[in-house]
């Protein structure tokens, strides 16, 4: 039987961490551990870790999202190359895309932070997650094999965070009405970011300004999707993935 282990780590309220993965019980002690590893370096006052038995049986994707890389002068130049890619691949306008996409530069939640999860757009701009503060979060996801996966990854010269991203994003692309997904780390270091459309999880560098501590996922979708169904893909049916594309 397999378990989630979810892991949230804060610092004055403001989230500065997360990790989630998929595993079978003996493994749970080792993977737990490798986790506070991972936070060890960093200064926080509150950590929350959730260790669940999976409710059913996961889904298994065969392969990831193919990873592409562009990089720009600057983020402008690839917000730009983003719009262009979603509006003439999707039937989301050129001006829905964008502002919704800006919302994140400036902390789309009502009280102008980040949101905790995605923000939902449809084709027709209509905002739909259930809490705009909260957005929703996309969880119980992981690769098969995460030690290989990110070991493969990273010869290529990715990170870590494209290892948890890129699985985010190919749950999210797997479900039948999602279009697309844009993100920006909410870590002002990180200035990587990624469109995830049609099959690829094309990597844009940067996609934000050194420095900005805001960001966040918009999450855009058919205007005829069932948000319910949508929420319960997104939150409780679990996925593993086998392997990358590209
Ligand atoms: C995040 O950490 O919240 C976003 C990660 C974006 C990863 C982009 C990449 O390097 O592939």
């Amino acid at each position: 039987m397999l378990y989630s282990i979810k892991v949230r780590t804060s610092l004055n309220e403001k989230h500065i961490s997360g990790a989630e993965r998929i595993v079978s019980k003996y493994k749970i002690p080792e993977v737990v551990r490798k986790l506070l590893e991972r936070q060890q370096h960093k200064e926080f006052d509150f950590s929350n870790i959730k260790i669940e038995k999976l409710s059913q049986k996961p889904i298994i994707l065969k392969k990831s999202l193919k990873i592409e890389t562009f990089e720009f002068k600057d983020f402008k130049g690839a917000i730009n190359f983003a719009l262009d890619l979603i509006s003439k691949q999707t039937n989301i306008s050129l001006e829905i895309a964008k502002n919704h996409i800006e919302l994140l530069y400036k902390g789309a939640s009502p009280d102008g932070n980040n949101m905790r999860g995605a923000m939902i757009v449809n084709e027709k701009g209509q905002r739909l997650e259930k809490d705009k503060f909260r957005g929703v979060r996309t969880v119980l996801v992981d690769f098969i094999d995460r030690d290989k996966i990110t070991e493969k990854l990273i010869k290529k010269g990715y990170t870590e965070r494209t290892v948890d991203a890129l699985a985010l994003a190919t749950k999210n692309l797997n479900f039948d009405g999602f279009i697309a997904e844009f993100c920006i780390s909410d870590d002002e270091d990180y200035t990587t970011g990624y469109l995830a459309i049609d099959g690829k999880y094309i990597r844009l560098k940067p996609l934000k300004p050194y420095g900005l501590d805001k960001g966040g996922r918009v999450y855009f979708v058919k205007s005829d999707i069932n948000i319910d169904e949508l929420y319960n893909y997104l939150e409780n049916i679990p996925i593993l993935i086998e392997d990358v594309d590209g």
